[in-house]
């Protein structure tokens, strides 16, 4: 940047950026002559050899200093020098420091004498010291400290669900950055880029594909890819491993079978192993999901799930491989009739019996609910049971059913309530937090796994502020302790800045982001109610009951819930440790925001709180939406104070966001009260009176259509173009107060297409938009809750008599959709 280092905080506010940095962007910090004088005056690297974590850690403080301070040390491969930075691994540090020793990856960090000391128990540790070190200076702190920070637990991975034909499954933010047309890509940059950004949040492992795994992989061009791929993470401190198909002995290597105790199984894994070990000798191990949502498995063959884990930990064995075995295993066929089925039960009814039979080197990974990443779910019931096996929490970053990246959710405040749940194994304090690491039962490995889906995007997840979330991940693995808010304002300051306006505004958007979307898809533990047999996206009630997945609502005209308790349900709470299934087994005691997780109520039944579950329902869909339309609000105060490219992505996302939250209520308030008949309180669900519908104007061109599921659309009925090639148009004559409205106009954006539809008032026109939204999230070819989506014009003069018409391109298979106008004064929310 050509930049005076006077222009140079200035060119920092105002340039464009893409977010391809990160957190490690690296923003110029004020820093006056005494501040620059104090500086370290050279970097001293204790390892010259270029693909080391030192002499990357060397590289990254001189890239770092250069670009927060403008002042470029030299790097030195020596010793001890006065007034350096020092950065290697303490068996190679030769000088005197009297901080305790580190646990393997940690580190001593200590700016108290007359160098920085940045040192690693090993090579790695010395590179997270380095970005810690970094990242205080980024952070405008320049305080004195010595301290020894250690890892929470040895395994800190990521698993990303690429495919080989680059798609990435549940992944919102384009393509692989590892794969494509079915080998890994030529051009590993990003990759490179990805593997500093996990380093500095001392992620150590990454499992490249999806789990569920193409046997593809396993082709000599591809093992020699996965070659290329480690040699580019190698530096970075983060070892590779990879998924793999369970059946791969038969479809890919032609056995007639892939029985785990078929001797010639054992040993066709054996030989793949030690062929892809000769490549990548330092491989972290694998990954499998077996005989999961149609995958093969050990099941196929009566053998158990250890019996299957077991072949490839005992290949692994020989190279230091560790095998991460999902715990994810359930029928996908329940029967719902039975009062007693629940796949909430299955991970503890096939893994628990199997406790003390797998092999050493073997990690059961864990979801972190019993179901699947939902908007909140109680601890899984495995972290108590498995005593004699190591585990992980698996967590997931990428938000599958949590608004893909599309809704702004920091996720951290539903993680912790997982960690920080007290199981109360033997009656004894045991948060789940101490059970992964291996402390409570006594484990000798464990730890973290976070599904993550970088894609191609520039900015790895597809939006600017759903990468708190990867960073909080990095920060929690290595200490669950440190508070949420404290580690997201650690990001906001590398990513945005130090600006006070900015820190408070994130901090505060951010921490309200979850309760707000829990409260607008999915309230008191009755998982988020979008459709599970579609995209996961928008809501979809219905899609919960009647099919064999098991995640079931139960809800009928009296009530909802699954009844999960010993005496008269599922018998799930007695999965728990004796004072927790206690507590939850008692309705009284059960707290509010998991009652129907475990208990079948009537929707007029009394929460803590004392309002119904019904009005609960409906106020905590109108409180949602209002919180996400305060987003809007709180980010357009910070247009000054963030680079163009960046404010007007977000600002573009928070503005679908309150939009699509507005479906979202109706939708899920709707179909409650239809199902109940049990009216709002406060007379809001069912009752528009700022609305016009679509199919109530005048129409030309354009025809009524009644909308499927129902409640996705006001009224049930939307319009559609009567032909895909001739423009329908709608218009209605306004019978409203003058005035200046907030004009919002619901439709929907299907793929398939991109309409374009233009608004008038009277001969003018007020604009134009197109059905082109490229957010992310999976598309649907339908008009339903995904594709139903909201553009508002503001501040527009209207006056009674005036003429409001909308002219519908339609475009390939999109017939330019619309639901309803809406004429908002000012502050009001609907
Ligand atoms: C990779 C859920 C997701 C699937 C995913 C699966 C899993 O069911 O919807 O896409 O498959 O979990 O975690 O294995």
């Amino acid at each position: 940047m050509l930049c005076t280092f006077l222009l140079y905080l200035l060119c920092a506010i105002v340039a464009a950026e893409n977010g391809s940095q990160g957190w490690l962007r690296y923003a110029p910090v004020s820093c006056e002559k005494a501040c620059q004088d104090a500086l370290p005056s050279s970097v001293v690297v204790l390892n010259n050899n270029e693909t080391s974590p030192v002499y990357v850690a060397g590289q990254e403080l001189q890239r770092g200093i250069q670009r927060i301070f403008n002042k470029t040390l030299p790097v030195n491969y020596g010793d001890c020098a006065a007034s350096s930075i020092i950065v290697g691994t303490l068996g190679d540090y030769n000088c005197t420091h009297n901080t305790p020793e580190p646990d393997e990856d940690g580190f001593v960090l200590n700016t108290t004498g007359d160098t920085v000391q940045l040192l690693g128990q090993n090579q790695r540790g010395a590179l997270y010291a380095a970005f810690e070190y970094l990242s205080m200076l980024a952070q405008g702190n320049f305080s004195r400290v010595a301290y020894t920070s250690n890892p929470h637990a040895p395994i800190r991975w990521v698993n990303e669900w690429d495919n080989m034909d680059g798609s990435i499954e549940r992944g919102y933010a384009g393509p692989s950055i590892f794969f494509a047309n079915g080998t890994v890509a030529e051009d590993l940059t990003r990759a490179r880029d990805y593997a500093r950004l996990l380093a500095s949040i001392r992620i150590n492992g990454i499992i490249v594909n999806n789990v569920n795994a193409n046997a593809t992989l396993l082709e000599a061009r591809n093992i020699d890819g996965l070659r290329r791929i480690a040699d580019v993470f190698r530096p970075y401190g983060v070892q590779i491993g990879i998924s793999l198909n369970f059946a791969s002995p038969q479809d890919f290597g032609g056995l007639d079978t892939f029985d785990s105790l078929n001797p010639s199984v054992v040993s066709w894994w054996e030989n793949v192993t030690n062929q892809i070990y000769q490549r990548v000798p330092d491989l972290a191990g694998y990954l499998v999901k077996a005989s999961s949502e149609g995958q093969p498995g050990p099941l196929t063959y009566n053998r158990t799930l250890a019996e299957g884990a077991n072949v490839f930990a005992r290949a692994l064995q020989p190279h230091d491989g560790i095998l991460m075995f999902r715990a994810f295993v359930y029928d996908n066929n329940l029967n719902e009739s039975s009062w007693t089925a629940d796949r909430a039960n299955a991970a503890v009814d096939y893994f628990k019996p199997l406790d003390g039979e797998f092999e050493e080197n073997v990690i059961v990974q864990i979801k972190y609910g019993p179901i699947d990443f939902q908007v909140r779910e109680p601890a899984s019931p495995l972290f108590a049971n498995l005593n004699r096996t190591n585990v992980a929490i698996e967590l997931q970053v990428t938000q599958e059913y949590l608004g893909q990246q599309c809704h702004l959710v920091y996720l951290p405040p539903l993680w912790k309530t997982v960690l920080d749940f007290d199981l109360q194994v033997d009656g004894k304090v045991s948060p789940v937090r101490d059970v992964i690491p291996g402390k409570t039962f006594n484990r000798p490995l464990g730890g973290w796994t976070a599904v993550v889906n970088v894609g191609t995007n520039t900015t790895w997840l597809g939006s600017h502020l759903a990468m708190s979330n990867l960073y909080a991940y990095g920060r929690l693995a290595w200490d669950p302790i440190v508070d949420s808010e404290d580690i997201l304002q650690d990001w906001i300051r590398l990513t945005f800045g130090s600006d006070q306006h900015v820190l408070d505004t994130i901090t505060e958007m951010s921490m309200a982001s979850w309760p707000a979307y829990e409260n607008y898809t999915g309230n008191l533990g009755e998982q988020t109610l979008t459709d599970i047999i579609y995209t996961h996206y928008g809501p979809n009630p219905a899609s919960q009951d009647n099919n064999g997945w098991g995640q079931w609502t139960r809800a009928d005209r009296q009530g909802i819930g699954m009844d999960r308790t010993v005496n008269n349900g599922t018998g799930y709470s007695g999965q728990y440790p004796a004072e927790v299934a206690q507590l939850y087994e008692d309705i009284d005691t059960t707290p509010d925001d998991l009652l129907l997780w475990f208990h079948h109520v009537n929707y007029t039944y009394r929460l803590h709180s004392g309002k119904t579950v019904i009005q609960h329902f409906y106020d905590a869909h109108y409180d949602g939406a209002e919180t996400a339309h305060s987003f809007v609000d709180m980010w357009e105060s910070l247009r000054d104070k963030i680079d163009q490219e960046r404010y007007n992505d977000v600002l573009a996302r928070l503005i679908y966001q309150a939009g699509h939250s507005i479906v979202w209520r109706d939708a899920i308030t709707n179909f409650y009260h239809n199902l109940s008949g049990i009216p709002d309180e406060m007379q809001r669900v069912g009752h528009h009176p700022w609305r016009i519908e679509a199919e109530s104007m005048t129409l030309s061109g354009y025809e009524p259509y009644a909308v499927y599921p129902f409640e996705t659309a006001s009224n049930a009925t939307a319009i559609i173009t009567s032909s895909n090639s001739t423009a329908g148009m709608a218009s209605t004559t306004l019978s409203i107060p003058s005035g200046t409205y907030n004009l919002a106009i619901n439709y929907y954006d299907l793929h398939g297409g991109e309409s374009l539809w233009t608004v008038y008032r009277n001969d003018d026109q007020i604009g134009q938009w197109t059905g082109d939204t490229k957010l992310g999230h999976i598309p649907s070819t339908y008009l339903d809750g995904h594709s139903a989506t909201r553009v508002t014009f503001r501040d527009i003069d209207l006056r009674p008599g005036d003429v409001l018409w909308i002219v519908g391109e339609p475009d390939g298979t999109e017939p330019a959709p619309l639901d309803y106008v809406a004429l908002l004064p000012g502050g009001v929310v609907d």
